[in-house]
């Protein structure tokens, strides 16, 4: 490695940090010649495989769209030497990876020289059925451990996952992942998620967590200004994280170390990327004037010359350019140094200096990241790289040196779910808990009573991992910590004694909540974490977390990244809406009833009474155990209490059974206007369809409507998003099949013949748009009411008012539906 045996070094900030330091162990990886000559065959097969795949997509299939078809072929080239080093060599099995997403070309071809993917994808980059653009988990063909794309996310997911594998291990002992790596562009460092994450108390300590950045000094747009690295390594330092690099390859070392060298060393050392890439783009006399004369001047002019001076012109180029996150020996070097058991145990990042489209024509061009070869540069590469016309797609000979490498490379990784733990039973999971609650409740409360006792699950009690950005206790998981206790790696040391404090808060091994600090996007990248544990790690785990509703955006990309993934996932938005009334506008959500059912792979409830809570959260964990067609949930509860005596009609009229499947399959009719007003003809029937704690007001307003001869039926939607997809569904049958009803199951229960022209009010604490479908389901006129302006702090009736949802806008809304109805005929 570069820096072997130097202790210190000044960065930019002036001050002596110690980057790097010996370790015995960093020639443990040492190549001999024999096998660095095999692996630089194998860097060169995947560096041509990547870029033959692209130029493919683009120039060698046909095209029937006129859209450029895309890939990266600089990206790629970029980390080329990174990815033979860690797949040829250093990686192990039960080692999960996350590659950079426009590495995904040769990703793919270290993929297909190991054996994991069929000749036959590598002409499918980016078509349909094919190669994913960038890597996927549940869409490429061959082994992906970690989605990636979002730029930021791949950089942190492994880390999340180490922390699974960590609870894991502690709670049940076996699993059967082992070091966690992220490989990210340089320029994903930009994104807050990585900080947030570099940053938790909970990530601390993971010593099998290695983040390698490939430094190639370039994003898409631009040069990355300025020296960033020195700032970068100062950040992971400051977080507690080792950082190591290889920057300097053997041919600029040796010129270091002669005379002169330490003149060159610190001119290119101290010069900005700007100015790096763009002597990189010079050669010859040029580049010599530039190198010696920084913006002409002489300053070490004369020790820079004598430094260069056996260096030919036609060399220097190769030289200024010789950066070691492209020398194989030197990699396996910083990621041997990484894994230092004698070290303090911490993630370590380490910094791979490298070149963007390396070994390519555009090689540093500050604008290369969409550059493509032409047909006859890809003709010259071949040629340069020694590949056979006829070879072209070709892996290596099984009875090569390098096709023998290869396979025991796959045999060393290749392990699978082997030793893993078998995922619960769900049928061990009951269908109802039969709790008693108070008479008035709310959601959140019941989330607070219902959870202690999923503890008692047998086998899928103690697999539950609850998680919070520091709003445990204001969203009622006070009781569960109470009974499980906070996870902490080690047993922590408690300074209050014997003093008032509740004693299972004291983190320990055996606890069965992690608290985060206030990061919503920690949160669900540690929700995404722990809901791939069983994949990842060999262990199923049942996450559940709990966000301030209106929060949810704030980890929102984590969110959908965690879905995308195929996590299995269970989260609470608490409180929810304008009802927690005093906390005002920036804490009122409204958006997020949209999100719950626009995203996929989430089912998404929000019940009104406490039983629901209970029925909802236990079919939920029996999802987390269906690992092909499960899907996460969402419940976005409320801080108001409810007459929970609201329900006892509807359960009398349908059975405590027939009321869970209902409030399961998306909604049941809480009111039936006829039993208050029986005289009502159908004309005067209008349906108030509702949802969570709005379930108060359209009874009242349903009332009050019976007083003036108004059946008013109050159709109580658990799952604003079931129904969406029961309507869906039930169109996209009737597409395909003639006569086939136009409603789903459940929509034809709660809109049962003989009331489908009834006019309808929809109402929900949240954007009005969310419950509006439900006209559509028979084209009735609708009211929809909700939340569509910034909220602002007060008393419920006030805010109700304001934003027009109160029980008097219910009526009122009613009787304008029955007008519209009217006009419509
Ligand atoms: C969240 C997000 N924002 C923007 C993009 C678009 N984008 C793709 S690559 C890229 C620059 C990546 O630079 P770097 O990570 O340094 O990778 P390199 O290609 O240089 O290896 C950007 C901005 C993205 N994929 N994800
Ligand atoms: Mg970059």
């Amino acid at each position: 490695m570069h820096s072997q045996g130097q202790a210190a070094r000044v960065d930019h900030t002036g001050q002596d940090r110690e980057l790097v330091t010996a370790s015995p162990l960093a020639n443990s990886c040492a190549l001999s010649p024999v096998e660095q000559g095999i692996l630089e065959t194998i860097q060169r097969r995947v560096l041509w495989l990547s870029t033959l795949m692209i130029h493919h997509a683009n120039y060698g299939r046909p095209n029937p769209d006129d859209l450029k078809v895309g890939g990266h072929q600089a990206s790629s080239a970029s980390m080329v030497s990174i990815l033979t080093a860690l797949y040829f060599r250093y990686l192990d099995a039960g080692d999960r990876v996350a590659i950079k997403p426009h590495a995904s070309p040769a990703y793919h071809a270290v993929q297909y020289l190991l054996g994991n993917l069929p000749a036959d994808y590598l002409t499918t980059l980016r078509q349909f059925g094919g190669l994913q653009a960038y890597p996927s988990r549940t869409k490429d063909p061959d082994p992906v451990d970690f989605s990636t794309g979002s730029v930021g996310l791949g950089a942190v997911a492994p880390a999340f996952a180490a922390v699974a594998h960590r609870y894991a291990q502690r709670h049940f002992g076996a699993v059967t992942s082992r070091r966690f790596v992220a490989v990210v562009g340089d320029a994903e460092l930009d994104e807050g998620s990585v900080w947030e994450a570099v940053a938790e108390e909970a990530l601390q300590g993971l010593g099998n967590v290695l983040l390698v950045v490939d430094l190639n000094r370039q994003s898409l747009d631009r040069v990355v200004p300025g020296i960033r690295a020195a700032q970068l390594k100062a950040l992971f330092t400051a977080a507690g994280w080792r950082v190591l690099e290889v920057k300097y390859g053997r041919r600029l070392q040796a010129a270091f170390a002669g005379p002169g060298g330490e003149a060159l060393r610190r001119r290119i050392d101290q010069m900005s990327n700007q100015e790096y890439q763009s002597l990189l783009t010079r050669r010859g006399a040029d580049l010599r004037a530039r190198l010696t004369h920084p913006d002409g001047q002489d300053g070490d002019a004369a020790q820079v010359a004598a430094a260069l001076a056996s260096t030919p012109d036609e060399a220097l180029h190769d030289l200024l350019g010789n950066l070691s996150g492209h020398d194989l020996s030197e990699l396996l070097g910083g990621f041997a140094q990484a894994d230092d058991t004698t070290a303090p145990t911490a993630p370590t990042a380490l910094f791979a200096y490298t070149v963007k489209g390396w070994g390519l024509p555009f090689a540093g061009d500050p604008l290369n990241h969409s550059m493509s070869l032409t047909k006859e540069q890809v003709a010259t590469l071949r040629a340069e790289l020694g590949i056979a016309p006829d070879q072209e797609w070709a892996a290596f000979a099984l009875d090569s040196a390098e096709g023998r490498w290869c396979r025991a490379a796959a045999e060393r990784l290749r392990q699978g779910h082997r030793g893993a733990a078998p995922m619960p039973d769900p049928s061990l999971i009951p269908s109802a808990l039969d709790l008693s609650y108070p008479a008035t409740l709310s959601t959140q409360e019941a989330l607070g009573r219902v959870l202690p006792r999923l503890a008692d699950l047998p086998e899928v009690g103690r697999r539950i991992v609850t998680a919070a950005p520091d709003v445990a206790v204001s969203t009622h998981l006070s009781n569960w910590i109470g009974r499980v206790g906070v996870f902490s790696p080690s047993a922590q040391r408690d300074y209050d004694g014997d003093a008032q404090r509740r004693p299972r808060w004291q983190p320990g091994p055996t606890g069965q909540h992690i608290e985060l600090g206030i990061s919503e996007m920690n949160l669900f990248m540690l929700l995404g974490g722990l809901g791939l544990s069983y994949e990842l790690c060999g262990q199923a785990l049942f996450p559940i977390g709990t966000v301030y509703d209106p929060f949810v955006c704030r980890g929102l990309d984590a969110l959908i990244y965690a879905l995308y993934s195929g996590a299995r996932i269970i989260f609470a938005g608490t409180p929810a809406g304008v009802s927690l009334s005093p906390e005002g506008g920036a804490h009122q959500s409204t958006v997020t009833a949209s999100l719950g059912i626009e995203l996929p792979s989430l089912a998404y409830y929000e019940p009104a009474f406490a039983v629901e809570v209970e029925w909802i959260l236990l079919e939920a964990l029996r999802q987390c155990c269906d690992r092909v067609d499960g899907r996460s949930t969402y419940l976005r509860l409320s801080t108001k209490r409810v007459d929970q005596r609201l329900l006892e009609p509807a359960r009398t009229r349908l059975g405590a059974a027939e009321l869970r499947r209902q409030t399961l399959a998306g909604g049941y009719r809480l009111l039936e206007g006829r039993e208050l007003v029986p005289e009502a003809t159908a004309r005067e029937v209008v349906q108030v369809a509702t949802c969570g704690a709005m379930a108060p007001e359209a009874v009242a307003a349903a009332r009050r409507l019976a007083q003036e001869g108004v059946a008013a039926n109050v159709l109580m939607v658990t799952s604003p998003e079931a129904l969406f997809a029961d309507l869906r569904g039930a169109r996209a049958h009737r597409r395909h099949n003639a006569g086939a009803p136009l409603e789903g199951a459940i929509l034809e229960t709660l809109l049962p013949p003989g009331e489908r022209r009834a006019p309808m009010v929809t109402v929900q604490d949240a954007s009005a748009h969310s419950l509006a479908f439900l006209g559509s389901v028979y084209g009735v006129p609708t009211v929809p009411l909700g939340v569509d302006s910034f909220g602002q702090s007060g008393s419920l009736d006030a805010l109700y008012h304001y934003v027009g949802i109160s029980a008097d806008d219910i009526v009122s809304a009613a009787y304008l539906a029955l007008e519209l109805r009217d006009e419509a005929e």
